[in-house]
């Protein structure tokens, strides 16, 4: 092995995350500078991720100035979905990326104005794993579970719950139609995460939307 080869002894994977890390900060500096507040929404496919953006654009017309970035691997279905509501809209596709990484926030964010923007939510490809690796210079990271997923995936998942500043529990109108264990949820998360507030909505029915429109008010 060469001598003093810091670089050799790097695993791969970490120096990937830290080209990652730099151009992350510079999204955040950029999005701090300008007093835009950003949101990573990270969630397991058919969570709600989407739905859950096109009632909160629903709720914020007229009220706040939002751009929204959505990460897909194939498909501009959601962008479409989102454009009705929110006319900056970028559509980001991933190829064979189960993430979003910095740069491609970066490159996305130059299709954006940002003049006419104070809130960015980044919709993350569907997955409960990687996204939550990959800082994009977000100011929060948002986990979104949903009901039709099952009370166990908090405790499957414990990156996500550590890291997140705000859970959604998304579909809570199925409550009564499904075997999910609300308090065995809430629990799972306190072991992990005891501080982090846990919202109860549905982006079908809007309960819950307040809350969560009051948390990205702050
Ligand atoms: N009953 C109910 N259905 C919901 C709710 N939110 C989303 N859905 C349904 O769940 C399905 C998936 O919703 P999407 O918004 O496409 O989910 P997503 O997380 O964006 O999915 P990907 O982008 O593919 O990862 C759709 O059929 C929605 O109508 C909810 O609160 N209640
Ligand atoms: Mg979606
Ligand atoms: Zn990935």
């Amino acid at each position: 092995m060469p001598e003093g080869g810091r670089t050799t002894r790097i695993p791969l994977v970490e120096r990937v995350l830290e080209a990652n890390d730099q151009v992350a900060a510079v999204n955040r500096a950029e999005l701090e500078r300008r007093g835009i507040f950003s949101v990573d929404l990270i969630g397991a496919p058919g969570s709600g991720k989407t739905a859950l953006l096109e009632s909160t654009l629903r709720a914020l017309k007229g009220h706040r100035r939002p751009a929204v970035l959505v990460g897909d691997l194939a498909t501009r279905r959601d962008g479409d979905r989102l454009a009705r509501w929110c006319d900056q809209v970028v559509q980001i596709s991933t190829g064979q990326g189960c993430h979003l990484e910095a740069n491609q926030v970066r490159d996305a964010l130059g299709q954006i104005d940002l003049d006419a923007v104070d809130l960015l939510f980044i919709e993350n490809v569907g997955n409960l794993i990687c996204p939550v690796g990959f800082d994009l210079g977000q100011a929060a990271k948002v986990g979104l579970f949903s009901l039709t997923e099952g009370d166990d995936k908090a405790a499957k998942h414990p990156y996500l719950v550590e890291a997140a500043d705000l859970l959604l529990l998304n579909k809570i109108d199925l409550l009564p139609h499904l075997s999910f264990d609300r308090s065995s949820f809430e629990a799972d998360v306190r072991l992990l995460n005891p501080r982090v507030p846990i919202l109860d909505v549905s982006a079908t029915t809007g309960q819950g939307l307040d809350a969560w429109i009051t948390w990205l008010d702050r």
